[in-house]
């Protein structure tokens, strides 16, 4: 019998981010074709019935095989990053190519690009890091860059090799605006940072713990207060990657209420973590779950999961930054416990992203499973250029998507061996879920079955990405200039 269609989901509960109904998907050609019940066969068939089914996921910023200082280096390449994200349901990811100073940025994307042909198991599109903005990279080469379809790049407020000065920023701030790109910044104080961690290096406290305190919660909102402050002056839309703290979710509010184009991210760790998990006392465990900004205190958590549920939020992403515990290369440099400010910063998330939003928020009723669908899937799409190709579940849209196992009464408890990155740890070992992807759907192939990986290194494709269509007016507005 010959089948119309090349993979046909049937009965299943679409969750898109604006409504939820009852339908048969057929894919044809990586693409959905149609939608409707009672459709024809298709040569390879699903019964979905009584599943939700939403759009793959876009983790829309996540760190694989980041060329950095050694000893240093991330274990998750694209290949196991990629794999580890679609055995949780994410069929994009968007990370980043850094210019490292003194280099273009052309040679941070080939170099990029060099790591992920071939590896890549599903799509991907880069982000820039811009670590030094010459008259040339303003002027010419990340314009030209923007029109390649790199259409956002990250801008850091902190970090030695990496920060820009407020200057700088308002010069990429306006070719932003300039060219319809995405900024995101990362908002910490530097020299508050440097300021205390010199301190508290001088008073003996060095264990991971104190990587907390020496990025205290005003840190993070005096650098969110100002890069509001430089894109207002600018008058340009932009996004706050990582927000960690009631006060920095404060300043966004604040913004918005002023009518300002303010975007923000969140993340798990914001979440799950608090700055306890660096420890209780001056063990090194702790060093697991050092990353910048660092988990807060249960306040803050509570504003997180209040600002995901009010619409404060955009995006919901991993951050994922594979670096093992044990070894040389990762939390213990050259296989030393050392001081808190040489712990490689980032923790492992980029499977775990889903699950743990959909059991700790869909299944519990905190955010509904189309505000799941908005943070995870289609506002990444639109904020990065990728709508309506990606982030939804439409006819002519990609045939990304995740179909989940919901078991309110049978959870599991998470290992990090049922996990496929190439990390030692998670930080979230032992905690309870109750869903997981039953299936992964990746371009119309399935890649992940409930058990296995079936999808393979090289099937992911490049992704050019359009404009941002996230905030309303802006093509106007690039008309009218
Ligand atoms: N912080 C970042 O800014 N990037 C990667 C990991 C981290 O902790
Ligand atoms: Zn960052
Ligand atoms: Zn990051």
């Amino acid at each position: 019998m010959n089948s119309e269609f090349d993979l046909v989901v049937r009965n299943a509960q679409v969750a898109t981010a604006s409504d939820t109904f009852l339908t048969d998907i057929g894919v044809r050609e990586g693409r959905i074709a149609q939608m409707g019940l009672a459709l024809a066969s298709g040569r390879r068939e699903i019964d979905a019935l009584g599943r939700v089914t939403t759009p793959g996921g876009i983790d829309a910023h996540c760190h694989l095989d980041q060329p950095i200082a050694p000893p240093a280096r991330m274990t998750d390449d694209f290949e196991s990053g990629t794999r580890s994200a679609a055995c949780g349901g994410t069929t994009t990811i968007i990370p980043f190519a850094a210019q490292h100073k003194g280099a273009t940025l052309r040679a941070a994307v080939e170099d990029y690009h060099r790591r992920a042909n071939g590896r890549a198991c599903i799509d991907y599109g880069f982000h820039l890091i811009v670590s030094d903005p010459t008259p040339d990279i303003i002027a010419n080469e990340l314009p030209q860059l923007i029109a390649e379809g790199y259409t956002s790049f990250k801008i850091y407020m902190t970090y030695d090799d990496l920060k820009l000065d407020d200057g700088q920023i308002l010069r990429l701030l306006a070719l932003a605006r300039a060219h319809g790109a995405m900024a995101m910044i990362h908002a910490e104080n530097s020299d508050c940072i440097a300021w205390l961690t010199q301190s508290l290096l001088d008073a003996g406290l060095t264990a991971p713990r104190y990587h907390a305190a020496s990025r205290p919660m005003l840190v993070e909102r005096e650098a969110t207060h100002r890069a509001i402050s430089l894109a207002e002056l600018v008058n340009v839309p932009m996004l706050l990657v990582h927000v960690s703290a009631r006060e920095a979710v404060e300043q966004i509010q604040w913004a918005r209420n002023r009518g300002l184009k303010v975007l923000s991210e969140t993340c798990p760790q914001y979440l799950f973590l608090t700055a306890e998990d660096l420890g209780i006392d001056d063990s090194y465990e702790g060093a697991r779950c050092v990353c910048s900004p660092p988990p807060r205190d249960t306040a803050s958590q509570q504003a997180i999961w209040a600002a995901l549920a009010d619409g404060t939020f955009t995006i919901f992403s991993s951050d994922h930054a594979p670096f093992s515990f044990d070894g040389p290369h990762g939390k213990k440099p050259d296989g030393e416990e050392v001081a808190f400010p040489h712990i490689p910063n980032g923790i492992p998330g980029i499977e775990t992203r889903l699950p743990l939003l959909y059991s700790e928020g869909v299944m519990t009723g905190r955010i509904s499973v189309n505000r799941f669908v908005e943070l995870t899937a289609t506002n990444p799409a639109k904020t990065y250029g990728l709508h309506p190709r990606k982030g939804t579940i439409a006819i002519g849209s990609d045939a990304d998507f995740v179909i989940w196992n919901e078991r309110p009464d049978d959870p599991v408890a998470l290992t990090n061996a049922m996990l496929h990155h190439a990390v030692d740890y998670t930080p979230y070992e032992g905690r309870s879920l109750a869903a997981w992807p039953a299936y992964t759907v990746a371009g119309g192939e399935i890649v992940w079955d409930g058990e296995r990986f079936l999808g393979t290194p090289g099937r992911g494709r490049f992704l050019a990405r359009g404009l941002p269509t996230i905030v309303p007016g802006r093509p106007a507005e690039r008309a009218a200039r």
